[in-house]
């Protein structure tokens, strides 16, 4: 009689201790009421992707607790909505230490998809070059599984010496496949560069070019819109999102100004700019959630994202509003 009442608790408590972590690992589903769109956890570096009629928003996990003032970035989040007020935030995270020669730090990152598979560019900290590298993984699905796709880093430190020291210069992967079906990588921190990929994705198909922008710092995003290719980026410190532009993805590439003043609450403000329904979407980061919020503890925000008839873009405004009506 013991025996069995001892079973059967122990039953229980194994059932309750499954609820709690199948519950945990279920997609969160909220309606955005304004910025930020998260306001539950920390997520900086959005990259979003429209395929298929939903937005998919690709997010580092900011875990600074404060009052420490650094990155902890371990895993990368996925948001997906149809409508840019329904949200799901997906159970699956990406982390950084599935790339078994990296150390970890899950900083910027970029997925695009091709022939019906998604590649994800991430930077993180190798294990044994010193610096930041950039990484690629695959999957069959947006939301993944994603596992390593060539079981070594795409970009190391010691390709881009040539051109700066300092090993933090090789993060921040965008990319873009232009209408001929030619892929590139742009990345980089205080040097822009960028490099054709072959068409597998996960191979640089020739060198790296570096690209001369005014007061460049970071966060490169490559995007086009009728006949203009537009290179946006993160400018000083801390810093304003500015943008350049070309009638021609080689460039030369014409500075145009700021294109998102400073968040103020967040050094940095990382951008992605996507087109959905009609309408042009300014993703990026700040550090708005209270009392906590600050650069190294960001949130994700959305606002719209307007054209003057010559191609240039109109100064971003910044709402708390949002874009979620
Ligand atoms: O999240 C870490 C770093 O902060 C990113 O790689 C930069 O773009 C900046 O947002």
């Amino acid at each position: 009689m013991f025996n069995t009442l001892k079973k059967l608790l122990c039953f229980l408590a194994l059932t309750a201790v499954t609820s709690a972590i199948s519950a945990a690992e279920k997609d969160t589903t909220f309606v955005a009421t304004g910025n930020p769109i998260v306001s539950y956890k920390y997520l900086g570096d959005p990259a979003a992707m429209v395929y298929d009629g939903t937005v998919y928003i690709y997010a580092g996990h900011d875990e600074c607790p404060a009052p420490e003032q650094y990155y902890l970035m371990n895993e990368w989040c996925i948001l997906s909505t149809k409508d840019m007020k329904t949200f799901t935030e997906h159970a699956y995270t990406f982390k950084a230490k599935e790339f078994k020669w990296a150390k970890g730090e899950a900083w910027a990152s970029q997925v695009i998809e091709r022939n019906g598979k998604f590649y994800w560019y991430v930077t993180v900290e190798h294990a044994t070059i010193p610096g930041k590298s950039i990484g690629v993984a695959v999957a069959d699905s947006p939301t993944g599984p994603f596992k390593d796709a060539r079981g070594s880093a795409l970009i190391t430190n010691d390709m881009t010496t040539q051109y700066t020291s300092i090993p933090w210069d090789d993060i921040d992967p965008t990319v873009f496949i232009d209408d001929d079906g030619q892929a590139y990588l742009f990345w980089g921190n205080t040097q822009c560069y960028y490099a054709k990929l072959k068409e597998n994705m996960i191979e640089l198909d020739g060198p790296i070019m570096p690209i001369n922008l005014p007061r460049y710092t970071e966060a490169p995003w490559i995007h086009k819109h009728g006949e203009w290719y537009y290179l946006s980026f993160a400018s000083e410190f801390p810093e304003k999102l500015c943008y350049a532009m070309s009638k021609n993805i080689n460039g030369p590439w014409e500075y145009k100004g700021i294109l998102n003043e400073l968040a103020g609450n967040s050094n940095t403000n990382h951008q992605a700019i996507i087109e959905f329904k009609g309408k042009t979407y300014f993703i990026y980061h700040n550090g708005s959630i209270n009392p906590h919020g600050c650069g190294f503890r960001r949130a994700v925000c959305a606002d719209l994202l307007e054209y003057n008839p010559d191609g240039t873009i109109k100064r971003i405004q910044m709402t708390t509003e949002g874009v979620f009506k």
